[in-house]
């Protein structure tokens, strides 16, 4: 009984769920490397804090989003676009930290993408209530690259469809410590994030952060 424990533990890898051509869930890939990225988010959200963005449309996003890289992704009555200086702070936007660039090209070599070297890092804040609509990421010149999404604190339903608005999605659970990687055929899935559901997470309390790694040009 207790060998079989140790066994267990010992052996455990991370899973590695295919979710759709080129699309790859790496289910607490992100945990051994826990230790430093909490201290480095923070560093990051003290020199640009998070904000909530507004779109083109006019409407405020629910959820609450900054950056850290050479560019980071804005929103305003003008547009979507990268810049890289942080328009609340007039200065860059923090720098990537070596944690999470690592992290992010080991899950896209993981992925199957090798040498991944990400411009920008969107740091995605969700409270209770919060939700991301059906979107695509389309705002970056080179669909050649894969994205990178880290999952930390509550859990959420993430939904994932097809090429087409209309495409009914799948949901998953995405939770603390998980990583996915969308590439290839999948790059220009839409998907969208379901209101976040209240609850307390031990690490991070009673939110969802969630970091998405971009090539952008
Ligand atoms: C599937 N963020 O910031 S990450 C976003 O959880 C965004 O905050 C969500 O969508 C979040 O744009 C989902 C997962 C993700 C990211 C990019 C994708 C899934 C993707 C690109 C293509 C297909
Ligand atoms: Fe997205």
């Amino acid at each position: 009984m207790t060998a079989d424990l140790f066994e267990t533990v010992g052996d455990a890898r991370p899973s590695r769920e295919i979710i759709a051509e080129g699309a790859v869930l790496l289910r607490g890939f992100a945990r051994p490397f826990e230790a430093e990225l909490i201290p480095a988010l923070r560093m990051i959200v003290k020199q640009s804090p998070f904000r909530h963005l507004v779109t083109p449309g006019g409407h405020r996003m629910s959820v609450a989003m900054t950056n850290c890289g050479s560019l980071g992704w804005v929103s305003d009555p003008r547009g979507y676009r990268y810049d890289p200086i942080d328009p609340n702070t007039g200065q860059p936007w923090p720098a990537l930290p070596n944690v999470l660039r690592k992290l992010a090209a080991n899950a896209a070599a993981e992925g199957g993408f090798e040498d991944f070297a990400p411009e920008a890092c969107l740091i995605n804040r969700y409270v209770p209530g919060a939700k991301l609509s059906l979107h695509q990421d389309k705002d970056e010149l080179d669909y050649a690259a894969p994205i990178v999404s880290v999952s930390l604190g509550l859990p959420a339903t993430f939904l994932f469809g097809g090429l087409k608005r209309s495409d009914t999605p799948r949901r998953y659970r995405l939770e603390h410590g998980d990583v996915a990687v969308w590439g290839g055929p999948s790059r220009l899935f839409y998907h969208g994030v379901a209101p976040l559901a209240d609850g307390e997470h031990g690490v991070l309390g009673r939110q969802r952060i969630n970091l998405t790694f971009r090539k952008v040009r």
